[in-house]
């Protein structure tokens, strides 16, 4: 567990949720760090059993061997079992004194970690694999669920942790799940463009196992296209926004000219 945690990896998700609650509560009165750590906790399991040899197989992740590399297969699947249950108990131990904001926490992150996001948007990615076609609207489904759920999750606990209003928490999803579109095509464009050295995983594999990504379906010119116009609508749902969101903009920005 702390050596796929500590490895490093570029924290984004924590950052969210620490983002979106200084919006809301610049002073801190309730603490987002755990939250933070349990999006991160889910995270890094989702990223441990991904790599596993019954799932996309790899070697390397946050530019080290993968856990069932360095360990071996069940310590992998164990070590990733352990995460997702202990991001639950972080979320129920440090939030008992509220217990209503705890049971909304553990909804939100359950329900984007689960069968309708998270490992829904895996097991399409599965079957898309053994099927002849993938179209955009197919690849969009799997990425919301994949990818685009935990970033939108992510900012969502943050804004309960800060005491956002709903209109403001509905903002946040919506921009959410733009910039978690955004992300995931920008890595399809460095997955297609970028070295191991700098990804600290192994590039191009989705291409060579014949895997459906933005880039084979669209190019790279129209997928950058298609990723500045995610992180416009995530800059504009964000803006309307109440507190300074200069950072959250700023973040924007840099996921969608990232080199890695
Ligand atoms: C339940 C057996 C079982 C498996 C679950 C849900 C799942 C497997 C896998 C999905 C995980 C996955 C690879 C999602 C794609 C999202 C994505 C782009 C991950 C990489 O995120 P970064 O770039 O990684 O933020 P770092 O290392 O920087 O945190």
């Amino acid at each position: 567990m702390r050596y796929s945690l500590q490895a490093g990896g570029k924290r984004l998700r924590p950052v969210l949720v620490l983002a979106a609650a200084e919006l809301f509560d610049a002073e801190q009165r309730v603490d987002p760090i755990p939250a933070a750590v349990a999006v991160e906790c889910i995270h890094t399991y989702s990223l441990i059993h991904d790599d596993l040899p019954c799932m996309d197989n790899d070697d390397l992740r946050r530019g080290r061997p993968t856990c069932h590399r360095a360990f071996d297969e069940p310590t992998a699947l164990l070590a990733g079992d352990a995460l997702l249950t202990h991001a639950f108990f972080l979320l129920c131990d440090a939030y008992a004194a509220q217990p209503s904001l705890a049971v909304a926490l553990c909804r939100e992150l359950a329900a984007a970690a689960g069968s309708r996001h998270l490992i829904g948007g895996q097991m399409l990615d599965l079957l898309g694999e053994r099927s002849a076609v993938v179209t955009d609207a197919m690849l969009r489904q799997i990425h919301a669920g994949k990818t685009a759920a935990m970033i939108r999750a992510s900012l969502v606990l943050g804004g309960l942790i800060g005491g956002a209003p709903p209109p403001a928490l509905a903002g946040l999803r919506d921009g959410g799940a733009c910039l978690g579109l955004a992300f995931q095509i920008m890595d399809d464009i460095l997955d297609a463009t970028g070295d191991a050295a700098t990804l600290g995983k192994t590039p191009g594999k989705d291409a060579k196992a014949g895997k459906a990504t933005f880039v084979s379906l669209h190019g790279l010119e129209a997928s950058r296209r298609m990723a500045e116009e995610q992180s416009t609508a995530a800059s504009r749902a964000f803006r309307s926004l109440p507190g300074d969101t200069t950072f959250l903009l700023g973040l924007v920005h840099y996921l969608t000219t990232r080199t890695h």
